[in-house]
């Protein structure tokens, strides 16, 4: 419950709001407008000098989106979704800015946002109910709400190599690319890592470069995207029937993308080791040559049975040895001892085909880690790389990352942190208690890792712009999680997902590519349309899983 308000000690010259925003990647932005429809008084404040997020940073070569463009788009406004074209099956980076520029204009947020301003801190005072927030320009804003749409992958890292800063040849980090083009032509290049981001930037770095060598730890499954120009008809059928499309986005799909060979496919619900063996690869052959990551939609036992998913990691793992025609370096890039899609799969444009070039080599650092970088270049086992670039192609402090590099207090004084002592909590993954009136969005506990972050964002929004507008902006306003709701939404995140293989791998998904972090599940794993149903239980009953004053 909130103490009776008291206002007394308000700075007079503090700008005073009814929310203050994180983030302008697209959660941010449709919150925002959510908030300005309503009429309630607004600030976004981006750290970037533009819109756009996650595309704002990594506008690495090749960077593009892995889930098609006709449904990763903003689905609520269907005037906004006929009059958007996309150009490609899977749009690249600079279009996908184009897009998020659009849509911050066709909704008037820009006068209401702040770019170049990071938030540095955020306390909340129990006595008015309000977030006292600060920023790196100097800001001193109090808000009733406040909400965080700082991306599940934005803080970007580079791992403490001895010597990092001894290196004077040129340093990239693919979260973290310069605006303007660089060019490799006549360069020795590294790239340090396989990921995603690696797998898309390595092919096109590999044209540019005199020579480019690849360090890898661990090796990646990767499924052709067979991108291309987006076909007008698709384009036509889809904008002719989006509602129905949306619609099975969100309720018949496992991950929020349902396009399997340019059709709207329901998750094949049967399991991969109790179909015989012809039906098996039919379905994985079919899921090959539509492309991209509709594997997340095949058979319902891939990611809780390691029979089931062998299945299909030797379906993949033969595919890259049928394009990889050195056989030492096929198996080298063939992933062994974890799970497919216990990583994120990775979507690629002639990813394995381009170390069949004279100019790439693979350098694997699986036993023999990197040891310093020099001031040429990198020393693994004793021997020294001379490179006129390195490419850090090395990640992210998934999920939690952002929201820690903001120091956020709540009732108690104790920080976010605190209260999550390592591993994050937070019911439904919108709200911790002991932090009213605080909202994450694609943040922990909720399932941005394995559904399209598109989709998420729009039903939390839809979430918290409901709540916000029923708890109001009065003096004493103030909601957030009983003890109970958050204690059993963490037991019923273990229980979904305690049988996952993801618990196989070192991934972001469990905090285990940051050294010291605490290896915790940091998603749900329960699918869309079951989250979408507990968000729902959550609101109903007039908030009853909620403390909440009006
Ligand atoms: O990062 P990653 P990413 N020494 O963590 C290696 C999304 N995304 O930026 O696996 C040596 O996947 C690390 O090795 P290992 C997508 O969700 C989407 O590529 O830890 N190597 C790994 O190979 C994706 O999952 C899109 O052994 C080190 C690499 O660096 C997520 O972002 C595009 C190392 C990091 O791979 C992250 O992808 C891009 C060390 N000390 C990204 N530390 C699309 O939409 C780390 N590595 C298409």
């Amino acid at each position: 419950m909130s103490n009776p308000a008291d206002i007394s000690n308000l700075n007079a010259d503090q700008e005073t709001l009814d929310v203050v925003i994180v983030g302008a990647g697209f959660a941010g932005m449709n919150m925002q407008h959510k908030i300005q429809q309503r009429g309630f008084s607004v600030r976004l404040f981006e750290a970037g000098s533009g819109v756009g997020g996650t595309w704002y940073w990594n506008r690495y070569p090749g960077a593009r989106v892995d889930v098609e463009s006709v449904e990763y788009s903003y689905s609520f406004d269907d005037e906004l979704q006929q009059e958007w074209s996309w150009s490609e099956r899977y749009a690249s980076q600079p279009e996908l800015m184009r897009y998020a520029n659009y849509f911050a204009d066709r909704f008037k947020l820009r006068e209401n946002m702040r770019c170049n301003t990071r938030v540095t801190s955020a306390t909340y005072n129990p006595k008015d109910c309000r977030w006292q927030i600060t920023t790196s320009q100097g800001d001193e804003v109090s808000a009733k709400y406040f909400v965080l749409a700082t991306g599940f992958l934005s803080s970007g890292s580079i791992p403490d190599f001895d010597g990092l800063n001894d290196y004077t040849g040129n340093k990239y980090l693919t979260s973290k690319w310069p605006k303007e083009d660089i060019d490799f032509s006549g360069q020795k290049v590294a790239v340090i890592g396989t990921g995603s981001s690696a797998v898309q930037s390595i092919p096109i770095i590999a044209k540019q470069a005199d020579h480019l060598t690849v360090f890898q730890r661990t090796p990646s499954f990767s499924i052709p995207a067979r991108n291309g120009p987006l076909d007008r008809e698709y384009e036509k059928r889809v904008k002719s029937d989006y509602p129905e499309w949306r619609r099975r986005q969100r309720y018949e799909s496992r991950a929020g993308f349902i396009s399997v060979n340019f059709q709207p496919t329901a998750a094949n619900d049967k399991s991969a080791i109790e179909v015989s063996a012809e039906e098996r690869f039919a379905d994985y052959e079919m899921r090959w040559e539509s492309g991209g990551l509709c594997y997340y939609s095949s058979f319902i036992d891939l990611l809780t049975n390691e029979e089931a998913n062998t299945t299909l990691a030797d379906f993949v793992r033969n595919k890259i040895r049928d394009k990889v025609k050195d056989p030492e370096t096929a198996e080298l890039l063939a992933p062994k001892g974890y799970p497919i899609m216990a990583k994120r799969l990775c979507a690629d444009t002639n990813y394995y085909e381009t170390y069949n070039r004279e100019n790439v080599s693979l350098i694997s650092i699986k036993d023999t880690p990197i040891e310093k970088l020099t001031s040429k270049g990198l020393q693994v086992n004793g021997h020294e790389y001379e490179v006129d670039s390195i490419i850090f192609a090395t990640g992210f402090d998934a999920v939690t990352g952002a929201i820690k590099n903001i120091d956020i207090r709540g009732v108690a004084g104790e920080s976010l942190d605190e209260h999550w002592e390592g591993a994050p909590r937070a019911y439904l993954g919108l709200m911790s208690k002991g932090f009213p009136n605080l909202f994450f969005l694609d943040g922990p506990c909720a399932n941005g890792a394995l559904v399209s972050p598109m989709l998420l964002s729009e039903h939390q929004v839809e979430w918290v712009d409901r709540c916000i507008n029923e708890i109001g902006v009065g003096l004493d306003a103030e909601i957030e999680p009983t003890l109970k709701a958050e204690d059993s939404w963490m037991q019923h995140m273990h229980d979904v997902g305690k049988d996952s293989l993801l618990h196989l791998a070192n991934s972001w998904y469990m905090g285990a590519n940051i050294p010291g972090k605490p290896r915790a599940l940091l998603s749900y794993l329960g699918g869309l349309e079951n989250y979408r149903q507990q968000c729902s239980s959550g609101e109903a009953n007039d908030y009853e899983n909620f403390v909440k004053t009006r």
